[in-house]
């Protein structure tokens, strides 16, 4: 049930299963309130995986870059508040990989439909790397593609599921990653997607 994929990155399999009824609950307030879009990348293409935010940042794409920002700009009001259920899932698995402390002031929800997929990439839009990010994988299954500190370093593939938490920090906080185009299945409560929780102290 816990396993360390590299020094700082670490799988807690199911860690979420207690928080699941308070973390879907949240979850359809939040994407009433700020429902899922597809962002423009920098370069003009639409994203297939679809987002929402909640907390005092969001993350957002445009033809102006990528940052966080206090503003859903499709409603022009405040990101819906992160509930407690999700600040306290958040900051209890940051501490099982002993990072005692961890407020997230961001939550990015990202939803996978079956062929969506997010390319290798590095987080860095965030000011303090020192921080560490936590992400919460909801639905149906997915591969997620774990590669090292340059883009052309091998990727390790690791099945993720319902539930499943990682925790990402110290030497790990800056690795290539991406997830696998999603293949189609239906997951009970959620249906035919994937939805993530990315939790960062962004701000
Ligand atoms: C996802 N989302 O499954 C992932 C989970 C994103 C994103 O990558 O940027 O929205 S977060 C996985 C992650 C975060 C930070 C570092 C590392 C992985 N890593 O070092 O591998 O939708
Ligand atoms: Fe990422």
């Amino acid at each position: 049930d816990r396993q360390e994929l590299a020094a700082g990155a670490l799988v807690l399999r199911r860690f979420a299963q207690p928080s699941m009824d308070a973390l879907i609950r949240g979850l359809s307030r939040i994407i009433r309130q700020s429902p899922f879009r597809h962002w423009q990348t920098p370069g003009g293409h639409r994203m297939s995986v679809a987002m929402s935010n909640c907390g005092a940042l969001g993350w957002v794409s445009d033809h102006r870059g990528y940052r966080y920002q206090q503003i859903d700009p499709n409603s022009g009001q405040p990101w819906p508040e992160m509930p407690q259920a999700f600040k306290a899932l958040a900051k209890s698995a940051a501490a099982e990989a002993g990072f005692d402390g961890f407020v997230p002031d961001s939550c990015l929800i990202n939803q996978y439909e079956p062929g969506a997929r997010m390319s290798l990439h590095q987080d860095k839009n965030e000011r303090d790397f020192g921080q560490p990010i936590v992400s919460v994988s909801l639905g149906i299954a997915a591969v997620f593609e774990f590669g090292g500190i340059s883009r052309g370093d091998r990727v390790q593939a690791v099945p993720l599921q319902h539930a499943d938490v990682m925790v990402w920090g110290g030497p790990a906080r800056l690795r290539f990653h991406g997830v696998r185009k999603l293949s189609d299945a239906e997951h009970p409560v959620l249906g035919r997607r994937r939805i993530n929780l990315t939790f960062r102290h962004a701000g």
